[in-house]
C-alpha cells in the first residue's frame, strides 16, 4: 500500500514499533530546537543526565520569548544558555535575533528530517516538509543525548486543498477555517497532511502559517509535501541544497479525509477568547479597536509585514487605535528597514517592536483594561495578554491593517474601493544578520554559567501503593498551561527557580492553591476535557508536583501536557463524564488499588473512592515504558536507572 508523506518520514527514522495509529512509536530525531523560558530546565536536565555532548545533527537555542533585560534573572538565563550551547555543541541564537520558529526556518529546517522543539509551535517547518513535533524539555533533552523520541502513532488525516484563495483569502484563514470546523481538540491524536490541487498554489511561508497555528487544533504535527514550493524557499533562504522532493504515494491511504475549497474561504476572525471561536470578520465588523499588534511566529515574517506596509503605505492608521508591528526575525526587521518599508510603516502611525514572542504572552504592548486588541498571533486564551479582563482577537496581517486604518474591525473588502489586495510576495533573498547565531564552533563558552536563580531540577519520589488526598482545584474544560503557570513577565523570570515558580501555579485560578497543595500531604486536581492545552512548557506539570499533586482526573489530556506529567512522576486518569459532576473541591480521592504494582502491571481501569463514600474508574492510557517512567517518579529517574543498568 502507498504511504503518506508522514510515513515517509516516520518510516526512515523509525527505532521501535509499527506505524498503526495508537502504537507507541519511536523515532530518531535529526534536529532539535528549545528557546529561552523552557530551555533552561532543558539543560540542567541534560546535565543532570550525566550528558556531555549533543548527540543530534543539529541543536539550536534560541532566546525569543523573554528578551528584555528587565531584570538580572532574564539576563543571567540568557548568559547560562549561551554558556550551554557552547559547552555540550548547540548553535546559539543571541537575545533579539527572533522567534525561534522563524529563525529555524529561515536557517536550519529541512525537508524530509525529524524535528523535536521544547515549545509547542515546533510543527512550523512542517510547511517545508520537514515532520516537526513540540514537546517537553525533558524529551528534547533525551533526545539530543541520542534517545529515541517516543509517541503515540497519530492518524494521519489528509486535507485536501481544492481551488485557489480568492482576492482578500490568506492563509491566516485556511487555518481559521480548519477551528472553525474542528476546534481546539479537534487535531488531538492526530497529523494533518495537506494535499491537493490546491498546495502548489501555496507558498512555503502561507503553508508555514497553516502548520504553526495547527498546534491550536491540538495536532501532532501539520505537514505538506516538499515541491517546487519549497525548492523555490531554500533558494531563496540560500540553502538550495538542502531540498529533497517529498510526495504521498497516489494510492497513500489515510485514516480521514477532509476537504477545503479555497476558493469558498473569505477573511475570518477568531473572537475573544479561544482561537476557534471562528466568524467571518463582517459578523465581528464595526467593533472599536484600541491596538492592532502584527508579529508573532504565525504572522511575523517579513512576506506577512510586507502586505501590511503597502497596505498602510501613503496612508495613516485611525487616531484612536494604535499599532505595533513586532516581527518574528531580526533579519525581517533588517530587510524591511533596507528597502525602506519600515520607514512607510512610522510615517503611517506604526511602531516597532523588537523581534520577541513578547506581547504574546503578555510581555510588553499589554492592552488597555476591558479593550479590544486585534492580532495577528495563534493564541488568545483569557489573560495571555497580561490582563484579565482582555478581548484579544485573531486575524490576517491584512484584516489588521484594514482595521487599524478604520479604527475597528472591518472586512478589507469593505473599507475602501481604492485599497487593493496586496498578495503575497516573497524577496529575492533573505539576506541579514549572519553575526547572530553562533556556531558551536565558535562558542565563546566552554563552561556552564549559573546565576542564583538558577536551581536543580526537583526530583519525585518512586510511585508509592497508595494514593489519596484532597481535591485541591476543581477546574472546567480547556484549561490551559497559561492558567497553569502563566508566562507573564513577573513569573516568567523564574522558570529556573522552580521552588519560586511553584508559588504561582493556577494562582490565576485560585490565589491560594499553592499554599493549600503545600500544607496538604498530597492531593488531586479535577479537570474536564482537553486539560493542559496550549504551551509545551514542562513547568505546568513540575510545579504541581513539586506541591505535591499526585494526580490528575480529567475527562481527556492535550498530548504534550498529558507527556510531562509522566515525565515528572504525576498520574494522569481520564474519568467519564459523570464522574467529573460529582466530584467537588475538597472532596477526598483514594486511589484503591496497589498504585504502583498496578501501572506497573498494564492495569488500565483504576478504582477511585470519593469520600469513602461511592466510586468511579479511572482510566490510566499509557504504554508500557509511560508506566515505567511514572513508577520511578519521572523520567529523569527513569533514564538514569537505565544508563546505570547499561541500558
Ligand atoms: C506559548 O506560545 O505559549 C509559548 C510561550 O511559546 C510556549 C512555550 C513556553 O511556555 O515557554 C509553547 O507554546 O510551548
Ligand atoms: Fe512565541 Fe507566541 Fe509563537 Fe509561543 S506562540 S513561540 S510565545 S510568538
Amino acid at each position: 500500500m502507498g504511504k503518506t508523506v508522514t510515513e515517509k518520514i516516520l518510516d526512515d527514522h523509525l527505532v521501535e514499533g509499527d506505524l498503526e495509529p495508537g502504537e507507541e512509536i519511536g523515532i530518531e530525531i535529526d534536529q532539535v530546537l528549545t528557546q529561552d523560558t523552557t530551555g533552561t530546565l532543558v539543560w540542567l536536565q541534560f546535565e543532570a543526565l550525566g550528558l556531555d555532548n549533543v548527540q543530534t545533527e543539529l541543536a539550536a537555542q534560541y532566546c525569543d520569548h523573554q528578551t528584555y533585560q528587565f531584570d538580572f534573572k532574564n539576563t543571567d538565563d540568557h548568559r547560562f544558555l549561551r554558556s550551554a550551547a557552547g559547552t555540550f555543541g548547540a548553535y546559539f541564537s543571541r537575545p533579539g535575533n527572533g522567534i525561534c520558529h522563524n529563525v529555524h526556518r529561515e536557517n536550519f529546517a529541512a525537508p524530509g528530517k525529524t524535528l523535536l522543539g521544547s515549545d509547542s509551535h515546533t510543527p512550523t517547518p512542517g510547511g517545508l516538509g520537514q515532520l516537526a513535533i513540540g514537546s517537553g524539555g525533558l524529551d528534547v533533552a533525551v533526545a539530543m543525548g541520542g534517545g529515541a523520541y517516543y509517541i503515540e502513532m497519530p492518524e494521519v488525516v489528509e486535507v485536501r486543498l481544492e481551488g485557489e484563495l480568492p482576492e482578500w483569502g490568506t492563509a491566516k484563514d485556511i487555518i481559521l477555517e480548519m477551528l472553525r470546523r474542528l476546534s481546539v481538540k479537534g487535531g488531538v491524536g492526530k497529523i494533518f497532511e495537506y494535499t491537493g490541487p490546491g498546495v502548489e498554489s501555496l507558498s512555503a511561508p502561507e503553508r508555514m502559517t497553516i502548520t504553526n497555528m495547527g498546534t491550536e487544533l491540538g495536532a501532532t504535527s501539520s505537514i505538506f509535501p516538499a515541491d517546487e514550493q519549497t525548492k523555490d524557499y531554500l533558494n531563496r533562504v540560500g540553502r538550495g541544497e538542502e531540498y529533497d522532493p517529498l510526495q504521498p504515494d497516489d494510492d497513500a491511504d489515510y485514516h480521514d479525509s477532509i476537504t477545503i475549497d479555497l476558493s469558498d474561504l473569505e477573511p475570518l476572525i477568531a473572537e475573544p477568547s479561544m482561537p476557534d471561536n471562528v466568524v467571518p470578520v463582517r459578523e465581528a465588523a464595526g467593533a472599536d479597536v484600541d491596538q492592532v499588534m502584527v508579529g508573532s511566529c504565525t504572522n511575523g515574517a517579513y512576506e506577512d509585514i510586507l502586505p501590511v506596509a503597502k497596505m498602510l503605505e501613503g496612508r495613516s492608521i485611525n487616531l484612536s487605535t494604535e499599532m505595533i508591528v513586532a516581527p518574528g526575525s531580526k533579519k525581517a526587521s533588517e530587510m524591511l528597514a533596507r528597502e525602506g518599508w519600515t520607514a512607510e510603516l512610522m510615517a503611517a502611525g506604526v511602531n516597532f517592536s523588537e523581534a520577541t514572542c513578547g506581547a504574546c504572552i503578555g510581555i510588553g504592548h499589554v492592552p488597555g483594561s476591558d479593550s479590544i486588541s486585534l492580532r495577528t498571533f495563534n493564541r488568545n486564551f483569557e489573560g495571555r495578554s497580561g490582563i484579565e479582563d482582555d478581548n484579544v482577537y485573531l486575524c490576517s496581517p491584512e484584516v489588521a491593517a484594514a482595521s487599524a486604518l478604520a479604527g475597528e474591525i472591518v472586512d478589507p473588502r469593505d473599507l475602501d474601493e481604492d485599497l487593493e489586495d496586496p498578495g503575497f510576495e516573497m524577496p529575492d533573498s533573505f539576506e541579514g544578520a549572519e553575526h547572530d547565531i553562533i556556531d558551536p564552533d565558535e562558542a565563546v563558552d566552554d563552561d556552564l554559567i549559573k546565576g542564583p536563580n538558577i536551581g536543580d531540577v526537583p526530583l519525585k519520589d518512586p510511585l508509592g501503593a497508595d494514593i489519596e488526598g484532597s481535591t485541591l482545584l476543581r477546574m472546567g474544560d480547556n484549561i490551559t498551561t497559561d492558567h497553569i503557570i502563566p508566562a507573564t513577565q513577573d513569573i516568567l523570570m523564574y522558570r529556573s527557580n522552580i521552588p519560586k515558580l511553584s508559588e504561582f501555579t493556577l494562582s490565576r485560578v485560585d490565589d491560594t492553591f499553592a499554599d493549600r497543595a503545600l500544607n496538604a500531604d498530597g492531593g488531586f486536581l479535577v479537570a474536564g476535557e482537553n486539560y493542559g492545552q496550549g504551551s509545551s512548557r514542562e513547568h505546568a506539570a513540575l510545579c504541581p508536583m513539586f506541591l505535591g499533586i499526585e494526580g490528575v482526573l480529567a475527562q481527556s489530556f492535550a498530548r504534550i501536557h498529558k507527556a510531562n506529567l509522566f515525565n515528572f512522576g504525576v498520574l494522569p486518569l481520564e474519568i467519564e463524564e459523570d464522574a467529573y459532576e460529582n466530584i467537588d473541591q475538597g472532596d477526598d480521592i483514594e486511589v484503591v488499588d496497589n498504585v504502583a504494582d498496578a501501572v506497573r502491571s498494564g492495569k488500565e481501569e483504576f478504582t477511585i473512592r470519593v469520600n469513602d463514600d461511592w466510586e468511579a474508574t479511572g482510566v490510566l492510557d499509557a504504554s508500557e515504558r509511560e508506566r515505567d517512567i511514572l513508577a520511578a517518579g519521572g523520567k529523569l529517574s527513569y533514564v538514569k536507572q537505565q544508563h546505570e543498568d547499561g541500558g
